[in-house]
């Protein structure tokens, strides 16, 4: 067995740790759509590395494997010729692997992968665990130089039984096959066939419940490739044995020398395959788990890669500005919502003026009427009938909050409009929805910068002396409005932009922040500078604060979609990895 240390098994157990290591640090839980294999290809490397250890004196560990109902547990418990295993009419019984050995050593610390269970004698019979090795210590004839190791069906409607199946078959060092009159066309068995003989495991076959010969030789002739082609243990000239059990009712005596004791004796004396072989197989081993690797690994995960890329570069041209124009797109597009919206209550430079002639009825009543509306948010306005149905206010926190949604849905339709969005989503649509952010935060930055904008008017407004000759500047503009002076004590020309900011002075027009046409606008640049320029500051803060909100929404995006998928350079260290697995080929 000194080719157990050759330099091929070392580096090809270096090769698989390393993958290991990797796929472990690179394959996260959320990419789901490789989640199985990845998990499949690490169980499937930890039985390959498993078999390029030295196996020294231990006993070989021989799996029962077939369909439900073929009488595995059964077999088992008369091979020991004691009731170990669970056996039961009802279908799928047995539930995870049960390995009978003795002493218990002889089943190697992490074997199959899973937590190894001792069964108390109390608690037989076995019906086993899944994802778990239950283990029975149990002295007889065979168990001294074989561990058998129990298994639920391979064709059941339970995939998570085959699953159990698939696994003690990765790791034994030889199988029986067990199939029944009734089960043994069935085509689940046929590809483990030729893995067993691929991978040099040792395999014995069994029919149970035999009630004639010509069936027991049928069995065999397929094995042997004949009509059927299941691929063949051997060549047609080299039939296998077919061990024959007969059903329990039935007359039919097997061959001496294919019986149960025969099979029994077998078992006990099982010859391992020459080195050669033996070499060959963990290459085989190796070979499948690199092509496995490529095809459902890595492959997937580049095609991921690729779109995830892709998919990031849209989400991030959305906010990058086209040459030289520094104008954030999500912002211009915000701007221009906001203008929209409040164009609905511009009445134009004509309009306004007819207006702006009604001003002195209005602002006889100020400022009484304008503190009102500044410091509590309603006046009476009067009925001088013009006004009609007060209109409804443009809502600046609802429009950003609005815009804001309209950014995350554009980003929703860039992701599921790709081909592997929605795969993605589907998987994993608790982590997509934390992704988005609240949109109350886009009406916050609103609410915030307007009150703080109220704020500094407010003080302007407290604050003395008062302007008057601003106020008497603003109100050149007003025909007729020379009256008016007898309020300017009390009403600076920040009393008509506070009641603009209000909606009392054109109606119902708001203070359009942001846009064109600004009613601040028109009132500033005749009436103060200063006003203009805190009324332009908020403009900005706002335009920036959403930009750096949706910046924000679109990172939480783009790192939503890095985690589908490894990074390339990544990738491509496991593809460096992953060949060199083929190193022995
Ligand atoms: N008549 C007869 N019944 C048998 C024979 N062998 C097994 N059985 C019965 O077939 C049924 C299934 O046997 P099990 O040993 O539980 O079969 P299994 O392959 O372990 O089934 P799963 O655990 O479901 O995969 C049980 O009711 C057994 O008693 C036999 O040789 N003759
Ligand atoms: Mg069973």
């Amino acid at each position: 067995m000194a080719a157990r240390s050759s330099t091929l098994d070392s580096s090809l157990d270096s090769s698989l740790e390393a993958l290991d290591q990797q796929l472990a640090r690179v394959a996260s839980a959320s990419m789901t759509s490789v989640a199985a294999a990845v998990a499949r290809f690490r169980a499937d490397a930890a039985a390959l590395r498993f078999h390029l250890r030295e196996r020294g004196q231990r006993p070989p560990i021989i799996a029962i494997l077939g369909g439900t109902g073929t009488g595995k547990s059964t077999i088992l418990n008369r091979l020991v010729r004691h009731d170990l295993c669970a056996a039961n009419f009802r279908r799928t019984f047995t539930a995870g692997a049960i390995a009978v050995t003795w002493p218990a050593g002889n089943v190697p610390a992490g074997w199959l992968g899973v937590e190894h269970a001792a069964l108390p004698a109390a608690q037989l019979p076995a019906r086993g665990q899944i994802d778990r090795l239950t283990v029975v210590e149990f002295d007889s004839e065979l168990t001294r130089f074989a561990t058998l190791v129990d298994t639920p069906d391979l064709d059941g409607d339970q995939p998570t039984h085959h699953a159990q199946a698939d696994r003690t078959f990765r790791w034994a060092d030889a199988v029986v096959f067990l199939v029944t009159p009734e089960k043994y066309q069935m085509t689940e068995l046929v590809p483990y066939y030729r893995l067993a003989r691929r991978y040099a495991v040792a395999a014995v076959f069994v029919m149970n419940k035999a009630e004639q010969q010509a069936v027991v030789d049928d069995y065999q002739a397929r094995l042997a490739g004949g009509e059927g082609g299941e691929g063949g243990a051997r060549d047609g000239a080299n039939r296998p044995t077919v061990y024959a059990v007969p059903r329990d009712d039935s007359s039919f005596q097997p061959p001496f020398d294919a019986d149960l004791d025969a099979l029994r004796r077998a078992l006990s004396a099982l010859p391992r395959p020459d080195q050669q072989a033996e070499q060959e197989g963990l290459k085989h081993r190796a070979a499948d788990l690199f092509d496995r690797f490529a095809d459902q690994i890595l492959s997937p995960l580049r095609s991921d890669r690729k779109e995830i890329d892709r998919l990031v570069a849209m989400l991030r041209a959305m906010e990058a500005p086209p040459a030289e124009v520094d104008v954030n797109p999500i912002t211009r597009q915000l701007a221009r919502r906001l203008q929209q919206r409040s164009i609905l209550y511009l009445i134009g430079p004509g309009r306004m003026l007819d207006r702006v002639r009604q001003v002195p009825a209005l602002l006889a009543r100020l400022p009484r009427t304008a503190w009102d509306l500044v410091m509590r948010g309603k006046a009476d306005l009067g009925g001088d009938g013009e006004e009609g149905p007060p209109r409804e206010v443009p809502d600046f926190a609802a429009i950003l909050s609005e815009q804001f949604t309209v950014v995350q849905s554009r980003i929703d339709d860039v992701i599921r409009s790709s081909s592997a969005g929605p795969r993605w989503i589907e998987q994993d649509q608790a982590s997509y929805a934390t992704v988005k952010i609240d949109p109350a935060r886009a009406k916050a930055i609103a609410t915030d910068e307007l009150e703080q904008l109220r704020a500094w008017l407010q003080t302007k407004w407290n604050a003395t002396p008062r302007d008057t000759a601003l106020l008497e500047k603003l109100l050149q503009y007003l025909p007729g409005a020379k009256q008016l002076t007898r309020w300017s004590e009390a009403a600076p020309y920040l009393l008509a932009v506070v009641v603009a900011t209000h909606h009392a002075f054109f109606g119902h027009i708001d203070l359009m922040i942001l846009g064109g046409y600004s009613l601040v606008a028109w009132l500033t640049e005749r009436a103060s500078n200063e006003v203009a320029a805190r009324t332009r500051q908020a403009n900005r803060a706002i335009a920036e604060r959403f930009a750096r909100l949706a910046h924000e929404q679109i990172d939480r995006a783009c790192a939503w979609l890095e985690q589908r998928a490894p990074t390339s350079e990544a990738l491509a260290e496991l593809q460096r990895t992953a060949e060199t697995l083929q190193g022995g080929e």
